[in-house]
C-alpha cells in the first residue's frame, strides 16, 4: 500500500520541474496543492524568484507563512502557470473541482494562466466525470429559487441527485472565501460536461460551478510506479 500523501507529494515535486525563474504562478488549494507550495517554498528559500496568486485564504496563509512572494490578479492579471489539484480528471482532462470549496478563485486564476498543470494521485482519474459530487457555488440571495432552478438543469442532464447545501462538520453552512454557498450535486455520470457547464452558467444565482472544461494543459498523475505526465 502506498502512502497517499507520498503520492501527492510525488506529483507536486514533478510539477515543480516545470517552474522557471521569474514565473508568475497560480497557487492551488487542497492537500496536493499544499505539498506543491511546501516544495516551492524550499526552492524560493534557495533563490528561485517567482510570484504567486493564491486561490484561497488557506493557501494565502500557507504561502505567507513560508515566505513565498504573493501578488494579486489585479496587480498581475496574466499568469504563466497554475498548479492545482482536482477531485476528478477525465481522459479529455475535463475536471471536477471544488471539493475544497475554492472553485471560484481556482477557475478565475486558472483562466488567467497561460498553462494549468493538474496534480493528483491516480485515484482521481475516471472514465466519465460525475462520481464525485459536483460543487455549484451560489449566491445567498434567492438560495431556494436558485436551488430549484439548478435541480431542474441537473434533472434534465440525468443527474439523480440529491442536491445538498454544503455544511461543515459542526453543522453550520459552509461559506466560501467569496461569501457564497455551495450546492453539491450527486450526478453519478455526467454524459455531456460541456453542455451541463453551459446550462449551469445560465442559471441566475449560480456564481460558478466545479466543471473545469478545457483549462488543464496536462496532468501529473502519481502512482506507486512514479509520477507521469498525462495529456
Ligand atoms: C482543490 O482541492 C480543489 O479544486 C479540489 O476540490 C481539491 C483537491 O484536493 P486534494 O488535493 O486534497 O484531493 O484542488
Amino acid at each position: 500500500m502506498s502512502d497517499p500523501e507520498a503520492l501527492k507529494r510525488d506529483a507536486a515535486a514533478k510539477a515543480l520541474s516545470f517552474v522557471e525563474d521569474g514565473m508568475r504562478l497560480g497557487l492551488g488549494t487542497g492537500s496536493t496543492a499544499k505539498h506543491f507550495v511546501d516544495l516551492l517554498a524550499e526552492r524560493v528559500a534557495g533563490g528561485l524568484r517567482v510570484i504567486g496568486v493564491p486561490t484561497s485564504e488557506v493557501t494565502r496563509a500557507q504561502a505567507e507563512r513560508l515566505n513565498v512572494p504573493l501578488t494579486t490578479l489585479d496587480e498581475t492579471p496574466e499568469l504563466d502557470l497554475t498548479i492545482d489539484g482536482a477531485d476528478e480528471i477525465d481522459p479529455a482532462l475535463n475536471l471536477i473541482k471544488g471539493g475544497g470549496g475554492a472553485l471560484l478563485r481556482e477557475k478565475i486564476v486558472a483562466s488567467a494562466s497561460a498553462r494549468m498543470i493538474v496534480i493528483a494521485d491516480a485515484s482521481k482519474q475516471v472514465a466519465t466525470l460525475g462520481r464525485y459530487p459536483l460543487p455549484i457555488e451560489v449566491n445567498l440571495f434567492g438560495l431556494e429559487a436558485t436551488r430549484r432552478a439548478v435541480a431542474k438543469v441537473l434533472d434534465a442532464a440525468g443527474c439523480p441527485g440529491p442536491l445538498n447545501l454544503r455544511k461543515k462538520a459542526d453543522g453550520h453552512v459552509f461559506v466560501t472565501d467569496g461569501g457564497h454557498m455551495i450546492l453539491d450535486a450527486a450526478c453519478e455520470r455526467i454524459a455531456d460536461p460541456v453542455a451541463l457547464a453551459a446550462r449551469l452558467h445560465a442559471v441566475p444565482g449560480v456564481v460558478e460551478h466545479g466543471l473545469f472544461i478545457g483549462l488543464a494543459s496536462f496532468a501529473i498523475i502519481a502512482s506507486p510506479g512514479g509520477a507521469e505526465v498525462v495529456g
